[in-house]
This record gives C-alpha cells, sequence and structure tokens, in this order.
C-alpha cells in the first residue's frame, strides 16, 4: 500500500472525527485502535472481493482446512505487516502521541483453540494465502474460547473467555448465507416407486449456522482468502406458538445456542461428550453444505478435480459420512460412486501418538445423535471389513483392531484412515511411528496412503512481527527477500564468526530480555536478573511434556546451593506458562509444585538470587510472543515418542534460543540441520522407550533409591516441600504408577546436560555463534515451505 506516515496519519484523523461528532472530547487509545481497524477493513475487504471473484472466473481447485480450533492471535499487526503497513502505522500512532503497542492491546486474542493444533492452523492459513494459494479455513465461532487461566493462591483456577464483548472488528456477518442443520430424531429407509431407497426423517431438531468471515491477508500478494467461522443459532420463531409448543421452542432455542457455546479443553483422557459430537456435526455439515452450494454447477463426479478437504486430526472426521450421505441420498448416486468421490476429496492429518487421546464415540450416543449417519458408518464399517476377510486373508485376526465400529465405539481415526486418500503425520519420527506401531495394519492395507508433513510456523508472525530489531538485523545483513523466503536465512551462516554481528545479536536478546524481565516484574512482582539465563518451558501442563523433570533439576540446582552457597553456577531465571485441563488433576498439582518451588527460591536469600521461578498466568498466542524473544533456552523434553511434532520448538529457535530437548518430534530434524553440537540433546530415545514398554523391566522405585539427588528431592515431596503440605500427591502418584514418562530414568542425563548449558552460556561468542546457527537454519520450519509440501504433494494445487 501506497501511504506515508503522513498520509496514514491525516486518515487515521480524519476517521476518528467522522466516527466521532463530540469533535471536544480528546482523541484517545481506543478511538485511534477503532480507526485503524476500519481503513485497514476498507483496504482488505476490496483486495478481499478481488480474490474471491478471481477464483469464481478461473475456478481454480480449492483446498478446505476444516479444524475444530483456529488459535489465529492478534490480527492487526500481522495484517499491517502483511500490507507492508506495520512500520508506517506505527510511526503514525507514535505521531499522534500513542505508544504503537497500547493500540495493539487493544485488540482481543480470541482462543479458538487448545494449544499446537490450533496454532498451526492458523500459520497454515497463513502460508497458504502467502503463497497465492486457493485455501480457505472453516471452523467453529465459539462463543467462549479456551478458559482464561488465574493462579489464586498457587492454584489454577478457570474463568471463562468471553472475546466477543466489544465488537470484533474483523468479522463479517454472513446472515444470507446461513444454512440448516438436522440432528438426532428418527430416521428410516423407503422404497421409491423405482425401486431406490429414500431417507426420510421425523422429529428432527434444527439448528441455523450462520457464517462470520474473516479475512486471511497473504504477505504482499493481494490475496486474501476467507476463514469462515460457523455460530450456531436457533431457527424458528417463537413468537405466537401454541401454548405447549412454546417451552418446546424455548429449549430448543437454548439447546440451538449452546452448540457454539464454547471450545473443549484438551485433556488428558479423551471423553466422548454429547455436545462435543453435536459440534463436530454442526461444523462439517455446514461446511458441506457451503462447499456443495459453490459447487453446485459441476458433476458430483468432477468435485475431486475441484476441491480437497484437510481435516486437522479426527475432529472433523464426520465429514466423511456426511458427504457420502448427501451423494446417496441427496445426488441418488450409487454407493461404489459415492464412496470413491468421497475418499478421493479428504487428506486426514493425526496430530496425537497418545492413545489416550484417541477420539472414540459410545454407539449408543452416536446414534441417538446421528441415527442416519449411523447408518452409513456401519455399511462402510462393513464393508471394509468385509474386504480384508475376502481380499487379506493374512489380516483377517486383526479385524477388531482394524474395524471403525468395535466395542460398542465408533473409532474416529479409523474412519479417517478408510475414508481419505491422505494420512499424514507432522513430523518424520511421528509418520514413521504411525507406520510401524500406532496404525501399522493400517499402513499394511493402504501403504500408499501414508506421508509425512514436518510441521512449520510462519516467520511473518514468529519473527517479522515479534522481533522487530533481530528482523532488522537480519535485514541490513543479508537483504529482506528472507523474508518471503526463508530458506535464505542460511545465507546468516558467514556471520558465525563476525564478533560485530554477533555482538548485535547479543544486544537485541538483551534486550527483549530486559522487556519480558519488566513484564514478569509488573504481573508477578518478581525481579528477576537479565545477565541470567533464561530457561524457558511453554506449552501445555501434561505429564508426557515432563513440566516436572524441569522442576527437579530446579529443586536438585537449589539443593546443591543450599549444600554450598558458594557454588558457581550461571545464574537462571526458569520461566513457566501452561494452562492445565480443569479436569487434569495431576497437571494441576504441578502448577501448584511450581508455584511452591517459586515461593521457596526466589525469597531465600541465601542462594544470592541465583535462581528465579516465575509461572506467569494465562498462557496465550499474545503471551507467547512477549516470552519467545527473550528465550535463551527453549525446554522441550517430552518422553522420546510421545510428542507428535512441537511447534514452540521452532518458533524459539528462530529467536536465537538454543534447545534441550529429547530426540522426539521436530526436535530431530532440527538436531539434523543444526548438528548436534548446536543443541543439547539427552535422555532416552523412541525406541528405548518402546523397549522398555515392552520388557516391563524399568523399576522407578530403583532408580531413584540408587541416586542420592533423586532421594532428597522425592523425600523433600513426600515429607511436605519445606513445610508446603500440598505436593505430597505428585511423590505418591509418581512411584505408584511406576514413572510411567521416565522423569526419574531420564533425570540423572537432563541435569548433565544442563550443565553442559551452564558452562556453554559461559562462552559467550561460541553460545552466540551457536545461537545464530540456529537463526540460520529455521527456515527449515517455515510453513511457506510445509503447505507447499501440501500443496504439491496431496492437495493438486496451482497457485491462484
Ligand atoms: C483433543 C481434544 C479432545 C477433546 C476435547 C478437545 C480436544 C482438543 C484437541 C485435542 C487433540 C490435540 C492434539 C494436539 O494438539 N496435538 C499437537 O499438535 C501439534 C500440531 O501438529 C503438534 O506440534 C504437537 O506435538 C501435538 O501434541
Amino acid at each position: 500500500m501506497e501511504w506515508d506516515v503522513k498520509q496514514l496519519r491525516e486518515k487515521i484523523q480524519t476517521t476518528i472525527s467522522e466516527n466521532h461528532s463530540d469533535q471536544n472530547s480528546p482523541i484517545s487509545v481506543p478511538k485511534v485502535y477503532e480507526a485503524i481497524c476500519q481503513i485497514l477493513m476498507e483496504l482488505i475487504e476490496k483486495d478481499w472481493s478481488r480474490t474471491n471473484q478471481k477464483y469464481d472466473e478461473t475456478k481454480p481447485k480449492q483446498v478446505f482446512y476444516f479444524s475444530m480450533e483456529f488459535l489465529l492471535g492478534r490480527l492487526l499487526q500481522s495484517y499491517l505487516l502483511n500490507y507492508q503497513l506495520l512500520n508506517t502505522c506505527n510511526q503514525a500512532i507514535k505521531e499522534l502521541g500513542f505508544d504503537p503497542e497500547e493500540i495493539y492491546y487493544c485488540e482481543q486474542d480470541p482462543g479458538l483453540g487448545n494449544g499446537g493444533l490450533g496454532r498451526l492452523a492458523a500459520c497454515f492459513l497463513d502460508s497458504t494465502a502467502s503463497l497465492s494459494y486457493p485455501g480457505h479455513g472453516y471452523g467453529i465461532r465459539f462463543r467462549y474460547g479456551l478458559f482464561e487461566q488465574r493462579i489464586i493462591n498457587g492454584y489454577q483456577t478457570e474463568l471463562p473467555d468471553y472475546w466477543l464483548k466489544d465488537r470484533y472488528p474483523w468479522e463479517i456477518r454472513r446472515a444470507d448465507e446461513a444454512v440448516t442443520i438436522q440432528l438426532a430424531g428418527h430416521c428410516y429407509l423407503k422404497e421409491r416407486e423405482d425401486g431406490s431407497l429414500i431417507c426420510l426423517y421425523e422429529n428432527q431438531e434444527k439448528i441455523m449456522a450462520v457464517p462470520y468471515d474473516i479475512p486471511i491477508v497473504g504477505y504482499d500478494n493481494q490475496t486474501i482468502n476467507t476463514l469462515r467461522l460457523w455460530s450456531a443459532e436457533p431457527i424458528a420463531d417463537i413468537e405466537e406458538q401454541e401454548e405447549d409448543q412454546y417451552y418446546h421452542q424455548l429449549e430448543q432455542e437454548h439447546s440451538s445456542w449452546q452448540i457454539s457455546g464454547f471450545l473443549y479443553p484438551d485433556d488428558s483422557h479423551y471423553e466422548g461428550k454429547q455436545l462435543r459430537l453435536k459440534q463436530q456435526y454442526f461444523l462439517v455439515s455446514a461446511s458441506l453444505q457451503d462447499i456443495l452450494r459453490k459447487y453446485s454447477s459441476i458433476s458430483s463426479a468432477t468435485l475431486p478435480k475441484k476441491l480437497v478437504i484437510q481435516i486437522n486430526d479426527t475432529h472433523p472426521s464426520l465429514a466423511i459420512p456426511e458427504l457420502l450421505r448427501i451423494l446417496l441420498d441427496e445426488k441418488r448416486l450409487e454407493w461404489e460412486v459415492a464412496w470413491e468421490i468421497t475418499r478421493k476429496i479428504f487428506a486426514y492429518t493425526n496430530h496425537t501418538l497418545m492413545s489416550e487421546a484417541l477420539e472414540t464415540w459410545p454407539v449408543d450416543m452416536f446414534r441417538e445423535l446421528l441415527p442416519r449417519i449411523y447408518m452409513l458408518i456401519e455399511e462402510i464399517n462393513e464393508r471394509f471389513c468385509q474386504d480384508i476377510w475376502l481380499n487379506q486373508p493374512h489380516l483377517r485376526q486383526k479385524i477388531p483392531s482394524l474395524a471403525i465400529i468395535a466395542d460398542h465405539q465408533i473409532h474416529m481415526a479409523r474412519l479417517a484412515v478408510v475414508g481419505s486418500f491422505s494420512v499424514n503425520g507432522v513430523a518424520k519420527i511421528h509418520s514413521e511411528i504411525l507406520k510401524t506401531r500406532e496404525m501399522k495394519d493400517f499402513y499394511h492395507l493402504y501403504p500408499k496412503r501414508f506421508n509425512n508433513k514436518t510441521n512449520g510456523i510462519s516467520h511473518r508472525r514468529w519473527l517479522v512481527m515479534v522481533n522487530p530489531r533481530l528482523t532488522h538485523l537480519i535485514s541490513d545483513t543479508i537483504g529482506t527477500s528472507w523474508v518471503r523466503h526463508p530458506r535464505e536465512l542460511t545465507h546468516l551462516l558467514r556471520y558465525t564468526k563476525d564478533t560485530f554481528f554477533l555482538e548485535q545479536l547479543h544486544s537485541i536478546k538483551q534486550e527483549n530480555k530486559r522487556k519480558l524481565a519488566a513484564i514478569i516484574h509488573q504481573r508477578t512482582g518478581i525481579l528477576v536478573d537479565d545477565q541470567s539465563i533464561f530457561d524457558v518451558q511453554i506449552k501445555r501442563m501434561h505429564e508426557y511434556k515432563r513440566q516436572l523433570l524441569n522442576v527437579f533439576h530446579i529443586l536438585y540446582l537449589y539443593n546443591e546451593l543450599k549444600q554450598n552457597p558458594k557454588l558457581d553456577i550461571t545464574p537462571r531465571t526458569f520461566i513457566f506458562a501452561a494452562k492445565a485441563a480443569p479436569n487434569y488433576y495431576f497437571a494441576k498439582e504441578v502448577i501448584k509444585l511450581i508455584h511452591t518451588v517459586a515461593s521457596i527460591v526466589n525469597y531465600d536469600h541465601t542462594i544470592h538470587g541465583k535462581l528465579k521461578v516465575v509461572f506467569l498466568e494465562n498462557y496465550n498466542v499474545s503471551l507467547a510472543e512477549k516470552i519467545i524473544p527473550a528465550t535463551d533456552l527453549s525446554e522441550q523434553i517430552s518422553t522420546a515418542g510421545k510428542e507428535a511434532s512441537g511447534t514452540g520448538n521452532m518458533k524459539m529457535m528462530m529467536n536465537g534460543a538454543l534447545t534441550i530437548g529429547t530426540l522426539d518430534g521436530a526436535n530431530i530434524e532440527m538436531k539434523n540441520v543444526v548438528q548436534k553440537e548446536n543443541m543439547f540433546i539427552f535422555g532416552l530415545k523412541a525406541d528405548e522407550v518402546y523397549h522398555i514398554y515392552q520388557n516391563n523391566d524399568y523399576f522407578a522405585n530403583e532408580v531413584y533409591q540408587n541416586d542420592e539427588r533423586l532421594v532428597r528431592i522425592l523425600h523433600q515431596l513426600r515429607d511436605g516441600l519445606f513445610g508446603h503440605q500440598e505436593c505430597k500427591n505428585i511423590y505418591y502418584h509418581l512411584l505408584s504408577t511406576n514413572d510411567p514418562f521416565f522423569i526419574l530414568k531420564d533425570f540423572s542425563d537432563y541435569v548433565e546436560t544442563q550443565q553442559l548449558v551452564d558452562h556453554s552460556y559461559t562462552e559467550k561468542q561460541r553460545w552466540l555463534a551457536k545461537s545464530l546457527i540456529n537463526i540460520a537454519h529455521s527456515g527449515k520450519f517455515s510453513s511457506d515451505q510445509t503447505i507447499q509440501e501440501y500443496a504439491t504433494g496431496i492437495w493438486k494445487l496451482r497457485k491462484g
């Protein structure tokens, strides 16, 4: 956009005076914010309709990304960036006498996702548009996002996240494109005159799905794709009803609003909740109706040439039987034809290796809510099992573990594999484990279906937007084309010995650390040393992610310092941020433990401030944006074989953090690019973990009894940590479950590796060179690259 600072500033001023008739009231932060949003939205709307028009005219093949979650983060700054207006706007805001940050923070951060899976969807939309691919998202406009976390007395409490209290400036309600969703009731098949069957329904619940569109602005390419989020609303007019109908209508109205009421938190164990099933069907039914309406002029058989639907985990996998239903019941195609078309349209991404997280639905609940879809799943299952029986006799005995319906449950991952043409994992190791373990038999059935697409993240948000000084340093050094082609960051490798460059890198990190230190002080009252190592673990709280291992290391260091106050260690600030699912008791205990440890360590003067422990509450995209640029050490310490990929690891790498991690998820690919001397790798490997599971030869008790450091820590927990009684359960839980995530087993290696970190940090030049090497190789994890691979490998798209 061709505005200079003066023009934009004047435009903001005139917009404010047009909006507010009272010329005497002073211009304020909210007024400036509103005006900027309005100006930008006008700009966007023009390009948006041009993009749509182009798609209508040229009819390219399009991808639709179905996801229950899109964790967008604040959008204003990223829109400005993609319009190349960010610097201009910052300057204009300053000239108006305001702090740009204050203006951008007027925007709500919609928490429409749990974590990695939702944020990945957002980075993918950004990259799809930035690469000029025709691709759009479909999701739900939950009125309440993931809960807001407040820590009270060290305990997590949850508050509702009503993110819509102010008007959300980036959505456009399109009531004229609403569709009707039908649920529950009864259905039965009846013969038509020609002998074909028709499905008839009675007493169905009807809900209206109203779309709200959010523009997805590509980077400097005038491509604006669409994220369409559905809101559930009642359909009937409740006035003028008969008395007995009236309350029924009210009930229906209430239950309609509920469907897009709130986002379910991702728990430690999957639980099949009826409302969640309704949400999933609501999403896929609305989205498919919308898509098929757009493609109404082409024949069903040509649909796979014109569109592809990527389903983000199994959550939207009901789209498979729903499309089949439409093709059979409404388009009246034969089963074989309808099934062939369906299978050519869907591609499924798996995001978890935790078997307890896999979605299954109890048959009874499912049948009651979606009777026709149930019939079709039964038929899919029947044909699938029969096919194995007849054509794969060697797999006959495997049928119970392959069947879509087994043990009175519907297994959604199995449905997703059977009903799609592509199944991908999200990092090399993850995709391998799917093939060789979790989905081994499916892999033997359909070897060509399985593939890998290693996750990526948007450099524009996670570097250019959040770390402007580092961005300038890079651009001043190697030019700006890396922003479009992040692989070019490898040009930085020439500077690993350039002391002047490294000094600047250092000063940027220090400035980011000082800023974070100020936030920490403001929010928690804790004073941290910006010369200390900022050791960061930010992610959902989960046993397999092993925040507890990190805490054990802190306790170990603390105990050492208590024994020998003169011990020479590099000062460290341990920073945590994590939400625990509200019903995940153990995860909440660990949050309490971190606070307890903090309350002991932070105020013990005998350790001379060498250790500080900080827990920042309410982790979300906006908080991540503050922490990541200030990170020295990125903790990626999951039990090997458990973390599908991880994406926080990539974000911190790109901002110059070094990683301490296990050989898990994308850490492995990171090690392959940066080389092992530029990372701190420790712990069991995935095959060792599997080996132990198989042989049942791990005894947690033995490991800890033989390590006096662990004896001390565990006994401190057992006996009430320095007078704090709350943490005893952690001790009992860990030992009574035989430490299923190998915290005790990996402890020793972790501590040793942390000692290496401690030493390396003192060798400033070498540390900075390693940091630079990490930045330089981060282009490998650009979501542009990942989307390019999806587009050519799975979607077969051409650029718009
Ligand atoms: C499960 C459930 C269960 C029911 C309620 C709501 C809910 C929401 C999400 C999930 C599954 C989450 C799976 C997930 O987030 N996986 C993460 O995906 C990232 C992106 O691929 C990946 O980097 C992480 O390693 C992986 O844990």
